[in-house]
């Protein structure tokens, strides 16, 4: 028994607060919590809404609030099955992250590293073109990252390939990734044809490259990277192996894309994930 409620699997969220627009951590809490992970959040920053497509949004920072709530935390005697950061606002946030890890990693920790700073070629609003190096040293910790095409041939060094792609350019990719330090990398938005888009996953230990995919939906949603993480780490602490957690995770985002299509929301305003909960949990044998 690893902590004070039994096996439940206890995770520390480390992202900003997007009040509106549904991605970071008001997509990572639901979804891990649904999957019945006790999540535990660290909030960088708060903002009115995601900085993608929205005009004067708010900004505060809270990276003054990450240090003492992590010695708080280590005088609880706190511990983590698995340490999941997403979108990180500064060169100082990727510093106290990093010092966060060495905080609470112990044996069986998971750290999970989804480097959210770029999509389609472009780094987001508000990273200057030397951030991908930085975020780059912190995956160096994690035991995992999720980076789509973009992070990755950013924190490669390398021009963003806009495809076709082939089998080779995916798996140079995810090797180079891993060579950095991970164990395990899964890329996100691999597409070798039209009409299917999905995930690489890449295992150093065992060699292996699996392939999730799902039929391609046209258009740009916003927030399905924070979804197909969040989906993806819930089936890795329920156990299930990394191939089957990508397939798990591709088909949760795929399904929630759908509906938000259907319904002809904003784009803005993220994927209607909460309707796909319970087909998640279906596939994770909760329910
Ligand atoms: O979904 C990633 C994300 C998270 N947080 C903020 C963002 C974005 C993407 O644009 O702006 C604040």
């Amino acid at each position: 028994m690893k902590n004070d409620l039994g096996t439940q699997k206890h995770v520390a969220a480390i992202h900003d607060i997007s009040c509106f627009g549904k991605c970071s951590l008001t997509v990572a809490l639901p979804i891990l919590s649904a999957a019945g992970i006790r999540t535990s959040v660290v909030p960088t920053a708060v903002l009115s809404t995601h900085t993608g497509g929205f005009k004067d949004f708010t900004f505060r920072d809270l990276t003054q609030d990450i240090r003492p709530i992590s010695r708080h935390w280590q005088s609880l005697g706190l511990e983590f099955d698995a340490i999941y950061t997403g979108y990180l606002g500064s060169f100082e946030q990727l510093e106290l992250v990093s010092e966060f890890f060495d905080d609470f990693r112990k044996d069986g920790t998971l750290v999970f590293v989804d480097p959210v700073m770029a999509d389609n070629g472009e780094l987001y609003k508000s990273f200057s073109p030397e951030f991908p190096k930085g975020m780059a040293e912190l995956c160096k910790k994690a035991d995992i990252i999720v980076p789509n095409l973009t992070e990755a041939a950013f924190m490669l060094g390398e021009q963003y390939n806009p495809g076709p792609y082939t089998p080779g350019y995916i798996e140079d990719l995810l090797k180079g990734l891993s060579e950095m330090g991970p164990e395990r990398v899964v890329l996100t938005g691999v597409s070798f044809e039209e009409r299917q888009l999905g995930a690489a996953s890449y295992d150093k230990k065992t060699g292996r490259v699996v392939y999730a995919c799902a039929p391609k939906i046209p258009g740009y949603y916003h927030g399905t990277g924070d979804v197909f993480a969040s989906a993806l780490l819930a089936a890795l602490m329920n156990g299930l192996p990394l191939p089957e957690s990508t397939q798990t995770a591709v088909d949760f985002t795929a399904e929630s894309i759908n509906r938000t299509k259907l319904a002809g929301t904003d784009v803005r305003f993220g994927v209607d994930f909460e309707n796909s909960l319970p087909n998640l949990l279906r596939n994770l044998n909760i329910v």
